[in-house]
């Protein structure tokens, strides 16, 4: 895959399943005419836009491997436990404005649950995965988002994600099990459902694609909120001033009158 290049997003991507919180089809229209006036951005841009997301889940449920198919479109199965805070820059081209996912992924501190508060702080998006062929990590998905939003106190709750991986190791007999016990838990947390696989590439693209876009609309309807504001402190100001303005011009007008009439008495 040509790094170089970036994914290109011109329609919103729909979700995995209807179920979701995030209820939205299209971009809003308020997104459309902000793209449109800002189309020639640049990266380097200090208007150009940045999504942080994080990864969490128990060891193992294939966090690394979820983010190298979609960086590096490779997968591998021997299991190294990632060394260091790893994270990957993914370039987006979205309604042709430049964006970009800063997906940090745990370096194997998931195993003694000690991820450090910073690695929570100000995410925009949040990935909770587990292993769709070991139910069990299904489990712990309440406590990685109890840690989510304690490490996010005071911001904006993330968007939530719940992300089945390994899907090729799972039997059709019991995908719709197992799917269905997991809708339930992402409908609980107010997250969005996802089964993937890695090793396949089933669903992966589709999915950052969809964080991706769901991150963007809400950057830009943030700055927007910002915009709108601004102009309307702006406008206050303005008014204030001139209201300022007209008892000075008052003020000096009845000083006028006064001087004229000492001027008419002599
Ligand atoms: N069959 C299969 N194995 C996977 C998949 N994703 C990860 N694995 C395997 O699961 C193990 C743990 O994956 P890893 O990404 O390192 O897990 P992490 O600890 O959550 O980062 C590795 O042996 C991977 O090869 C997948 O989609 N299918
Ligand atoms: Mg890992």
């Amino acid at each position: 895959m040509d790094l170089s290049t970036q994914r290109v997003v011109d329609c919103f991507p729909i979700p995995y399943s209807l179920a979701s919180p995030y209820s939205s089809l299209a971009f809003d229209q308020e997104i459309r005419d902000y793209c449109d006036q800002n189309v020639n951005l640049s990266l380097s841009d200090p208007f150009s836009k940045c999504a942080k997301v994080i990864l969490v889940g128990d060891m193992a449920v294939g966090k690394t491997c979820l983010l190298n198919r979609f960086t590096y479109d490779t997968f591998g199965l021997d299991h190294k436990a990632t060394i260091g805070v790893d994270f990957a820059i993914i370039r987006f081209n979205i309604l042709q404005v430049p964006f970009q996912l800063q997906v940090w992924d745990t370096a194997g501190q998931e195993r003694f649950q000690s991820i450090a508060e910073n690695y929570y702080r100000n995410a925009h998006a949040a990935i909770i995965c587990f292993d769709l062929s070991n139910i069990s990590t299904l489990k712990s998905v309440n406590d990685w988002v109890s840690r989510i939003i304690s490490g996010n106190k005071g911001n904006k709750v993330p968007l939530m994600f719940l992300v089945g991986t390994k899907m090729d190791c799972i039997a059709d007999s019991v995908v719709e099990f197992v799917e269905t016990e997991a809708l339930k838990v992402a409908e609980s947390l107010s997250a969005e459902y996802w089964s993937v696989s890695s090793r396949t590439g089933y669903n992966v693209e589709n999915f950052f694609k969809r964080v991706a876009a769901l991150s963007f609309s809400e950057i830009i309807l943030t700055s927007i909120d910002r915009m709108k504001e601004d102009k309307e402190s702006q406008a206050v100001q303005y008014s204030a001033k001139f209201v300022n303005l007209n008892k000075k011009k008052k003020f000096a007008l009845i000083k006028a009158c006064m001087v004229n009439k000492c001027v008419y008495k002599k």
